[in-house]
């Protein structure tokens, strides 16, 4: 296997940027399906994990007065009788909480990397991305980003259909967005739109096609990798961001998986990658040695009885980090 690295797992249990509670089970499910046990077989030495916590309401797998695992995570309503648009705050739910959990995430990863780790945050929603990558960028001045995802993250206030946060991070982090987002740890932007490759892209709202045309944001979409086939995407995608960067990180959404694979995430799209490609893309990221971070997110207990996307995360990760077949 590669060198060994000094690896910290930083658990976040939270879900308010999801639009359905139970995202903040994940990092406890991916720990007790083995992650640690596995890492340490494949050679390497994981350090102290690290859990990020803010205040927010417990997810309540029975009726309560608070939202229940697999409901709606709420926030302010809109005024239907107004045709006046929203201030842009009110359409963006959770934004307090969500900014105080990145901010403590960024700290976390910013010391990890600092320090020579590789930092391995394990989610909770993908509004998670803002807090890991602006951490990355206090030591990454140029850094490259795989964003592994059915959606593109890319909307804003003003494009989102829903005004969940898990939607609009990669675009804070390019600079798009709520200044609480897009300076959160640092000045913006925090990743250049040319060193940012999206693979698996199959669920795109009209803002976030308008943002790719006009940042010229490298996308590999199902149809790319249907034709292309994995092999020859990630070969490309390796050119992309190890181009003039100073490090690589892997944002992978569970649900860049097909949903027969990964049935427990909040949002699942049919039509996503099979089990061998999404092991195959992070194969072949291992064997080119040039991933310096990573992030797992919007695993999902409550959505399945069998914890098999929480599996899957682990099996995943450690195809990353160089365990191989032989
Ligand atoms: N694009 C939609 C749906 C979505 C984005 N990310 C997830 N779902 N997980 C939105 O709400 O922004
Ligand atoms: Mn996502
Ligand atoms: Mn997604």
């Amino acid at each position: 296997m590669n060198k060994p690295h000094l690896l910290n797992v930083i658990s976040v249990p939270f879900d308010l940027g999801a639009g359905l509670r139970g995202a903040s089970l994940g990092p406890e499910a991916i720990i007790q399906a083995g992650l640690v046990r596995r890492l340490r077989q494949i050679g390497h030495v994981v350090e102290a994990t690290a859990t990020v916590h803010t205040p927010q309401p417990p997810v309540r797998r029975h009726k309560t007065p608070s939202p229940a695992a697999g409901q709606p995570a709420g926030g302010p309503a809109a005024d239907p009788a107004s045709d006046a648009p929203a201030p842009a705050d009110s359409r963006l739910k959770h934004l307090d909480e969500v900014t105080a959990i990145n901010r403590e995430l960024a700290h976390h990863v910013a010391a990890s990397a600092a320090g020579g780790r590789f930092p391995l945050v394990l989610g909770g929603d993908h509004s998670l991305a803002i807090g890991t990558i602006s951490g990355l960028a206090q030591t990454h001045r140029r850094l490259g980003v795989l964003w592994f995802d059915a959606h593109s993250d890319l909307n804003t206030a003003d494009t989102s259909p829903s005004g969940n946060l898990h939607g609009m991070s990669l675009s804070a982090l390019l600079g798009k967005g709520h200044e609480r987002l897009t300076r959160l740890g640092g000045a913006a932007p925090k990743v250049r739109p040319e060193h940012v490759v999206m693979i698996g892209l199959r669920d795109l709202d009209p803002g976030e096609k308008a943002l790719i045309a006009a940042e010229g944001i490298h996308c590999f979409t199902m149809h790319d990798i249907d034709k292309l086939g994995m092999a020859q995407v990630i070969e490309e995608a390796i050119r992309i961001v190890s181009r003039d960067t100073d490090g690589v990180h892997v944002s992978f959404d569970i649900d860049s998986v097909d949903p027969a694979e990964a049935p427990g995430t909040g949002t699942p799209v049919r039509g996503g990658l099979s089990y061998r490609e999404a092991h195959l893309a992070l194969e072949l990221l291992a064997e080119a040695r040039i991933v310096t971070s990573a992030e797992f997110v919007e695993v999902n207990p409550a959505l399945e009885s069998d914890g098999r996307t929480a599996k899957l995360a682990v099996d995943l990760i450690c195809s990353l980090l160089g365990e191989t077949i032989l």
